[in-house]
């Protein structure tokens, strides 16, 4: 059922609609959502959650001139809906369809591609005093929405300062939900706990509104506005005193499902100089029964269909990825030595920590989207002689760059990095790709750096690390673990697994793309050119004896990573060889270009950049054609 919402091409088609109307699109638009979910993994409780208030913000504001961030942007389904990509909507998250995050090539309406929680305020208030800087720009307001589970993120509270400086015009509608991924935690989620208890938003709540609509509609919207704020304050509601004494206008809490109330405070607000802040609730999940009752699970749930009888049938997959892999590994390292303790930046669902957390509560620490305070606080823990597990998808450990040179390297402190996601993510697309981390931790003196090639290798290199008295990262994939059966070499500081010895031309595999490699060597094997196959296990420290040794000895040597190429292992390989003064012209590296990869199944980007079985078979007949190997055969040179 679609009625009207097939006619919206862009939010100024909302304009005269009825309070009936605007909910029966929003039903509409909540029908949509489950559409999508039925058919692939996608973001859908937050979604649930946020129609009403996409509605209210888009009827209230006009956002071809105001502007609007959507904070982390997991939850931009709705206002992609409104934004004239209706008919597109089945093409979400496939490659080459909508991308499941705000897009600026998509439309006007996304002004930045995010994935990442915790910038919109600084954004929101850039862009208005950004406008403000130029003639005629003024007018137009500036807006983020964000939920409570960002909102804890360091950036935002520096934003929060920022705007109480400079006073600017400047909404933040902060979008409570009690959920971050999993429920929220920490000492803000308790305060946001007790504004919630506020009269205004319980028991109270229908005669404070009373009292409240009370003020005549006429006259000036300020004066109305502080007119309710004096009458709620004499009546004792008023809460958010910590956003007061920021320099924020605090306005609600206010029910974030009831259009009507929404629409009446956005209007006022606008007319409000300075910054305010709006405390919206919201249910994540809200119209769809099973999402509301486990949010958690419907965060981005897996296919599934309602069957007749109300029953969901979950299509789970059977292969293990290699995120249980490691959080099986965590356990048992947690119940063998109670030094250990973990780490997870509100990614405890994804990181698959939640036995973890019901197991050992008391070692288990999730720090909120915090990365940065992550790695400091793990720091801390190193020096008073625990040994920290951070656990932490490799994109996000982005955001704590500088924690990993100052309180974790510069120290030399046993932290030990697990990275979650490290390669093509897939459906999430750029902002989610974990491409940039092994050229970011390479440059760390005392940092080691690892990536196992394969199942088989997780469990003794995460003793490995455990064992280390330095900082250590440990780097996979979003994708089934595999197992490559071999006699296992034991995991030695700086040492590869040289898998097969080829006389042609060699493999270096840097982490789990070893199956695609040793699948294709057994390809070229077949077609007369002996290729080997090296797992490089180490990226720093590099073992430079084994693979100076194949880049001196054989006629080509390709390395391969999921990871970007500038800066990566095979920067690593070619940087060795020049130190040891040999000529790298027959090495080839394979990785992730320079460039964004979009969005699409990770299995079609690898093999869009020739990183799977028949790219690397393909390169290497490359690499033999161009060193003059022919059918096997080196050519006299
Ligand atoms: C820097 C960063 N860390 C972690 C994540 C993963 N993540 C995506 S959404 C989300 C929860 C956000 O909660 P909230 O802001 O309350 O929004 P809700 O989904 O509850 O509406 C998390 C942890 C992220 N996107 N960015």
């Amino acid at each position: 059922m679609d009625e009207l919402l097939s006619k919206i091409e862009s939010p100024s088609d909302l304009a005269g609609m009825s309070l009936v109307e605007l909910e029966q699109l929003a039903g509409e638009m909540r029908e949509a959502l489950r559409n999508v979910v039925a058919n692939r993994t996608a973001h859908f409780a937050s979604n649930l959650g946020v129609v009403e208030l996409c509605l209210a913000l888009h009827t209230s504001f006009d956002f071809r001139r105001d502007r609007l961030i959507w904070d982390t942007g997991h939850q931009i389904y709705p206002h992609k809906l409104i934004t004239g990509r209706y008919h597109e909507f089945g093409t979400m998250r496939l490659k080459g369809g909508l991308m499941g995050y705000p897009n600026p090539h998509e439309s006007d309406y996304d002004l930045f591609m995010t994935g990442h929680a915790g910038a919109s305020v600084s954004t929101a208030l850039g862009l208005k005093s950004g406008d403000d800087l130029q003639p005629g720009q003024q007018d137009r307001h500036s807006v983020a929405v964000i939920g409570d589970g960002a909102f804890p993120s360091g950036m935002v509270f520096e934003a929060l300062n920022n705007a109480g400086g400079l006073k600017k015009k400047l909404l933040i509608v902060l979008n409570d939900n009690k959920m971050s991924i999993c429920p929220r935690v920490g000492g803000l989620a308790q305060y946001l706990d007790r504004l919630r208890m506020n009269p205004f938003y319980t028991g109270l709540k229908q005669e404070v509104v009373k009292a409240l609509s009370k003020v005549p509609l006429l006259g000036d919207p300020v004066e109305r506005l502080l007119w309710q704020a004096k009458e709620s304050i004499k009546a004792g509601l008023h809460g958010g005193m910590l956003f007061e004494e920021l320099g924020f206008r605090y306005m609600g809490p206010i029910d974030g499902h009831n259009i009507g109330q929404l629409t009446k405070y956005l209007k006022l607000i606008k007319d409000v100089d300075g910054p305010v802040l709006l405390h919206v609730v919201t249910e994540k999940g809200h119209g769809f029964q099973p999402a509301a009752e486990d949010p958690v699970f419907f965060h981005t749930p897996a296919p599934f269909r309602c069957e007749e009888d109300g029953v969901l049938s979950i299509k789970k997959s059977s292969s293990r990825a290699y995120t249980n892999v490691v959080s099986e590994a965590i356990h048992d390292q947690l119940a063998r030595n109670p030094r250990v303790t973990v780490m997870t930046a509100a990614m405890c669902q994804g990181n698959n920590l939640e036995k973890i957390r019901g197991a050992f509560p008391d070692r288990f620490f999730d720090t909120g989207i915090c990365e940065s305070h992550a790695v400091a606080f793990a720091a801390g823990q190193a020096k008073a002689g625990l040994r920290p597990i951070v656990d932490i998808y490799s994109t996000f450990l982005q955001r704590s760059f500088d924690q990993i040179f100052q309180e974790v390297s510069l120290q030399n402190l046993p932290v030990t990095f697990m990275l979650d996601r490290a390669g093509l993510t897939g459906p999430d697309g750029p902002t989610h790709h974990g491409v940039f981390d092994i050229g970011y931790l390479r440059p760390f003196p005392n940092l080691v750096v690892m990536a196992p090639g394969d199942e088989y290798d997780v469990v003794p290199m995460l003793d490995f690390a455990l064992g280390h008295d330095a900082p250590v990262s440990l780097r996979y994939p979003k994708a089934a673990a595999e197992k490559h059966d071999r006699p296992l070499a034991p995991i030695e500081l700086g040492r590869s697994e040289v898998i097969d010895w080829g006389h042609d031309g060699m493999f270096i595999a840097c982490g789990t793309l070893l199956g695609s490699c040793i699948k294709a060597a057994a390809a070229l094997r077949e077609e007369g050119l002996d290729v080997g196959v090296i797992n490089a296990r180490f990226v720093k420290p590099l073992d430079t004896e084994t693979i100076l040794r194949a880049i001196e000895s054989c006629s080509f040597v390709l390395t391969v990573e999921e990871g970007a190429l500038m800066g990566g292992f095979g920067s690593a390989v070619l940087e060795a060889a020049s130190e040891a003064g040999l000529s790298a012209a027959h090495v080839r590296r394979l990785g992730i270009p320079d460039k964004y990869i979009e969005h699409g199944e990770r299995g079609e980007l690898l093999a869009d950049l020739g990183l799977d079985a028949a790219g690397f078979v393909q390169s290497a007949r490359d690499m033999a054609a161009r060193v003059g190997i022919v059918a096997g055969r080196r050519q006299v040179s």
